[in-house]
């Protein structure tokens, strides 16, 4: 099969290249990938962000139908079509699992980076874990919700967002356009987007923004929201950069929630007595459970989300990764394994 795989070379970051598919072993099903999300995650694997992982296969928004399945698999059955997302398998009876927070599994496996991902003609998932993909929703959509929209999705509700109250989020990529799908149709909350780039606030308008500003033309974002509304009730940051964690933070009412998403390699400062006399929290998330992506995937198959993707080669991976960079791509890029 055709895959991509984390590069050993400095020219580039990712190979595509034929890799073995191997036999099935207990537990787990074969799966022919359709469609694979491009995410900023891979990006950063492939960076060698969270460490280097040569060899990896990445790709963690994953689609695709279900080839075989080994003799004790009772949880799919061929024909199935499931989705391949960042949270692989967790141990399954540890105090994160059986409460609700599986995705904090000390011993959790992440597709596309602790084992091999979904950028590839074929996938071996752990049955249990695959979360099966609704009728009605298109695959390469769904794509998108495997991670970016389950990811957003969870981040509102830690967030705790009210109907009506005013949500900021920072970055309006990948993530941030599904972020704002989902706080305004689905939470009901007024949505301020904040990025750097003119055409992601454009969309980010189109899908529903109420307000939108961009940090790399005004240098007083934070000071505008708390002019504007008094401060936000709540932000999401999903911005890849140090800054928009600290703007969010000031970008805020008294006792708000700031859920931290996006993952740049920096700290952020956190002001201490602000965080202590505004009651601040400062919450990370991390992607979603199984019923969190049952549940993003049906308001996606309800065609209350819609995410934005565009089709795109295998070939083509490390040209996107450029793009990423470049801040040029618009909702997400899909690697459709039929091109
Ligand atoms: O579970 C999680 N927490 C999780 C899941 C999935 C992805 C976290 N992530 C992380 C990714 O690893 C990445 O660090 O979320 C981040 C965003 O992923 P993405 O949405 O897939 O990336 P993107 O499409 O490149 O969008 C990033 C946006 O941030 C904007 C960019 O213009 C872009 O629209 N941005 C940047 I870079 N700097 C900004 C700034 N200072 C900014 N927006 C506002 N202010
Ligand atoms: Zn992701």
């Amino acid at each position: 099969m055709r895959a991509a795989v984390v590069s050993s070379s400095k020219d580039k970051l990712i190979d595509v290249k034929e890799m073995p598919v191997r036999a099935l072993e207990s537990g787990e099903a074969l799966v022919d990938v359709e469609y694979c999300g491009v995410c900023h995650t891979d990006l950063h694997v492939a960076k060698g962000d969270f460490g280097a992982v040569p060899g990896r296969v990445i790709g963690h928004e994953g689609v695709g139908v279900v080839k075989e399945i080994a003799a004790d698999v009772t949880s799919l059955k061929v024909g199935d079509r499931v989705s391949i997302a960042w949270f692989f398998e967790g141990c399954g009876t540890c105090e994160y699992c059986v409460t609700g927070r599986e995705t904090f599994c000390r011993s959790a496996k992440n597709a596309g980076f602790s084992v091999d991902g979904a950028m590839a003609e074929q996938c071996i998932v752990a049955a249990d874990y695959a979360v099966k993909v609704p009728e009605g929703l298109d695959p390469q959509q769904a794509t998108s919700i495997t991670c970016a929209g389950v990811t957003t999705y969870k981040a509102i509700k830690v967030a705790a967002v009210n109907p009506g109250e005013w949500m900021v989020i920072f970055g309006a990529g990948g993530l941030g356009n599904l972020a704002i799908q989902y706080a305004k149709r689905v939470f009901n909350a007024k949505v301020i987007a904040v990025d750097v780039n003119d055409d992601k606030l454009e969309l980010a308008k189109e899908v529903g923004a109420d307000l939108i500003y961009n940090a790399a033309k005004l240098d007083n974002v934070d000071q505008l929201i708390q002019k504007e509304v008094g401060g936000a009730h709540s932000a999401v940051v999903t911005a890849v950069s140090k800054a928009a964690f600290n703007q969010a933070v000031n970008s805020v009412r008294p006792t708000a929630k700031v859920v931290n998403v996006g993952l740049p390699p920096e700290k952020m400062d956190l002001d201490i007595i602000k965080s202590v006399l505004d009651g601040i929290e400062v919450i990370g998330s991390l992607v979603g459970t199984r019923k969190d992506l049952e549940e993003a995937f049906m308001f996606g198959a309800e065609g209350i989300v819609v995410p934005i993707v565009q089709p795109r080669k295998l070939e083509e991976i490390n040209e996107i990764f450029q793009e990423m960079e470049d801040g040029t791509i618009q909702g997400r890029m899909v690697i459709d394994m039929s091109l």
